[in-house]
């Protein structure tokens, strides 16, 4: 595969020439089974950072620059991740920071698991061994650690330790499909939508710990105040869209309509037909899980919708007996448990309580056994 290692810089003259030099000399004649590139992504830096990396593009025919405009690092990399396809013909893309701070040394374990089949590799500092470096200050550290807790607790996606580092292998196929919504991230925030993205249209994650290393040259380009709020009005507003638009909003609209038809198939097979009400209640909650089923194939779930009538009536019968166990174990099991341990007098508290669980239940089994995601490809 074509590989390109894609390096953003502003004013990073004094980090470029070492850093293209160790990719060249030491790691790149380590890796036989990719042809490897490297991209500069410079945005017109004042301090000539072209100039040094046109002498280098001399020297090696695989290194190429990119010059655009100043927009942020977002921008730079959106800009130079389509010049990487369109004109290198990259098949796979790193992200990588040209002061050094990210080992090149870990550029083969990347590597390894793109072979592997994953599509989206990332450097993480804050598992399996990786770090952040012991030389910081408190408040960097802070500021490091809790932030990533933030965006993992607020987005609910614990199992991605390393959501704001810019250190990863992409596939062009994940930077084609999200490239239109990623415009206008500056900074931190493009890395963590990035990701995101990635992670909601099912493309395959790993992680590669790494040891992230002071900068010892050049100024940091981060402007922290910018950027944490900038990435805090991102992660807020994207988890309550997901929470709200995604598929739990519409799963609880569906099951809202179900609610409102068994009620009114009870009253009317009661009040019009005469019709004993449990048979009643029983006819109308048939009704309604129909209806959910339905509803939710066709709507909530529609990305991982059946395929084939088989399926489709297989996929059902699983559907009635998952949504039987949880009304009669989960929710009259709680409502069982309170009325004889705690007493009758609150028996609609436990009825509210245990349609709460039922609710996550239900979102659980119909998310991950019923229109389970299937992977990418
Ligand atoms: N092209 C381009 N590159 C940028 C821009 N902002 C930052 N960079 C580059 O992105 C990489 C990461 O920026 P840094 O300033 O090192 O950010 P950081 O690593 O979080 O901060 P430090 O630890 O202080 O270095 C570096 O290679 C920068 O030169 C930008 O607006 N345009
Ligand atoms: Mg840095």
């Amino acid at each position: 595969m074509k590989v390109v290692i894609i390096i953003p810089t502003y004013n990073e003259k004094g980090n470029i020439e070492r850093l293209v030099q160790i990719l060249e000399e030491e790691i790149f004649p380590q890796i036989k089974n990719h042809k490897m590139n490297i991209l500069i992504a410079d945005d017109n830096s004042p301090d000539g950072t072209e100039e040094v990396v046109r002498g280098l593009m001399k020297k090696w025919d695989n290194v190429d620059i990119n010059v655009g405009e100043k927009r942020g690092l977002g921008a730079a990399y959106v800009r130079a991740m389509t010049y990487a396809i369109d004109e290198m013909g990259a098949d796979v893309m790193f992200e990588m920071d040209a002061d050094l701070s990210h080992d090149p040394k870990k550029i083969p374990a990347f590597l390894e698991k793109i072979d592997q089949g994953y599509d989206f590799v990332i450097g993480t500092r804050y598992s399996q061994g990786g770090s952040i470096p012991s030389n910081w200050g408190l408040s960097r550290k802070m500021f490091s650690v809790f932030g990533n807790l933030l965006v993992r607790t607020i987005l609910l996606k614990f199992s991605i330790h390393d959501w704001t580092g810019g250190f990863r292998a992409i596939r062009k196929e994940v930077f084609l499909k999200e490239k239109a919504e990623l415009t206008d991230f500056m900074g931190y925030t493009f890395q963590v939508s990035f990701l995101n993205k990635a992670v909601r249209d099912g493309f395959k994650v790993a992680e590669v710990p790494i040891n992230f290393t002071d900068r010892t040259l050049g100024k940091s380009k981060i402007a922290a105040k910018e950027y944490i709020i900038d990435l805090l009005k991102y992660v807020i507003t994207s988890s309550i869209k997901e929470k709200i638009f995604g598929p739990f909003g519409k799963f609880l609209v569906v099951g809202g309509i179900g609610f409102i038809l068994q009620a009114v198939i009870l009253r009317v097979l009661v009040e019009w037909f005469n019709i004993n009400p449990s048979i009643s209640n029983l006819l109308g909650a048939v009704v309604a899980i129909f209806s959910n089923y339905n509803l939710n194939n066709l709507w909530t779930f529609r990305t991982e919708q059946f395929k084939g009538f088989g399926q489709y009536l297989w996929k059902m019968l699983n559907f009635y007996a998952t949504s039987a166990i949880g009304v009669i174990f989960i929710q009259t099991g709680i409502i069982f448990l309170g009325d004889n341990l705690i007493g009758r007098k609150y028996y609609f508290l436990y009825f509210i309580f245990g349609t709460g669980v039922l609710l996550i239940y239900n979102f659980t089994v119909y998310r991950f056994i019923i229109w389970r995601k299937k992977p990418h490809k």
